[in-house]
């Protein structure tokens, strides 16, 4: 199944095309380099061996006219202002959220949103989002204003194995990040509730933990943290395009107070707390969140 928008459609078929070669990619990149990402986390080899790949590809095509993401401190201008120019768009990418989990050969994933206005925006300005998860099997969960697909992947090409994708109405699983001492008091009680009625599921990387909640139903949160508390994941490269995708299946996303597509974008590389999942859980915790 094919995007009707066709600057769309080849971002997507560019990304999702590439999944085979970075998965194949990642063996000999695993370690760090002496490097730091604009957030200041270490960067593994892959992390920017998959950027520079994606960014290539993603830049060369005609209506793409930005091309941003969390492994690189500016904006890549590829020729078009997807402000003022009809059919132009802005590409936000994690190229491998959640890549310290290669040093244990866990799940982590890509994650993408295509915004049609200039970075940073608005999650309101997202028209397509997705998330390849490399995990046992290649797989992209792609979200556009018609509906949320999954897919397998191999050899280049994207296999529909799933259409309307949405939340599961019971809530099964939940996946908190941050570490306890950190929670702020009205998160931690959230959390105790939470953990009384749900199932751990804690990768470690946001895409392996998202996947669960979307296929089982739940909530997964990077609170705000007592000594940080914006938390730790970005609004433009994580939280819109996640957030985005949870909505579109039914969900809800919130950074404690808002939807995360309506907090206003700020800097490019800006944290946000980020919870995503059931609407029952996620209004819940808005109601204990001072
Ligand atoms: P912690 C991966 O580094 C990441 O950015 C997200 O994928 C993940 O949800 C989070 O950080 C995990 O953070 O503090 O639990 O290691």
């Amino acid at each position: 199944m094919t995007v009707s928008d066709p600057v769309i459609e080849d971002v997507i078929a560019t990304i999702s095309r590439s999944a085979t070669e970075i998965r194949q990619g990642l063996i000999g990149r695993r370690g760090t380099v002496d490097e730091e990402n604009p957030s200041g986390e270490t960067q593994v080899e892959a992390d920017v061996w998959a950027d520079d790949l994606l960014a290539e590809r993603l830049a060369a095509i005609d209506g793409v006219g930005q091309y941003a993401s969390e492994e690189r401190a500016e904006i890549h201008d590829c020729g078009g202002d997807p402000d003022t120019e009809s059919d132009t768009y802005a590409v936000a990418l994690d190229p491998l959220d959640g890549s310290s989990n290669l040093k244990s050969n866990n799940s982590m994933g890509t994650i993408f949103g295509v915004y049609d206005a200039a970075l940073p925006a608005s999650g309101e300005a997202i028209v397509a989002a997705g998330y390849i998860l490399y995990g046992p099997i290649t797989t992209m969960v792609l979200a556009t204003d018609e509906t949320v697909s999954e897919y397998e992947l191999t050899g280049g090409e994207r296999t529909l194995v799933q259409r309307d994708v949405t939340l599961p109405d019971d809530p099964d699983v939940y996946g908190f990040g941050g570490r306890v001492p950190n929670w702020p008091d009205d998160f931690e009680a959230y959390a105790r509730e939470i953990e009384s009625e749900l199932k751990l599921r804690y990768g470690g990387a946001m895409i392996g933990d998202v996947n669960q909640v979307l296929t089982y139903g739940g909530v997964f949160a990077y609170p705000g943290l007592e000594d940080r508390p914006e938390g730790k994941l970005r609004l433009q490269f994580e939280g819109n395009p996640i957030g985005y995708i949870i909505e579109r299946a039914g969900g809800r996303s919130s950074n404690g107070q808002q939807s995360l597509l309506t907090v206003a974008p700020g800097e490019l590389h800006d944290r946000t707390p980020v919870h995503v999942g059931n609407t029952a859980l996620i209004e819940r915790l808005e109601d204990r969140i001072e």
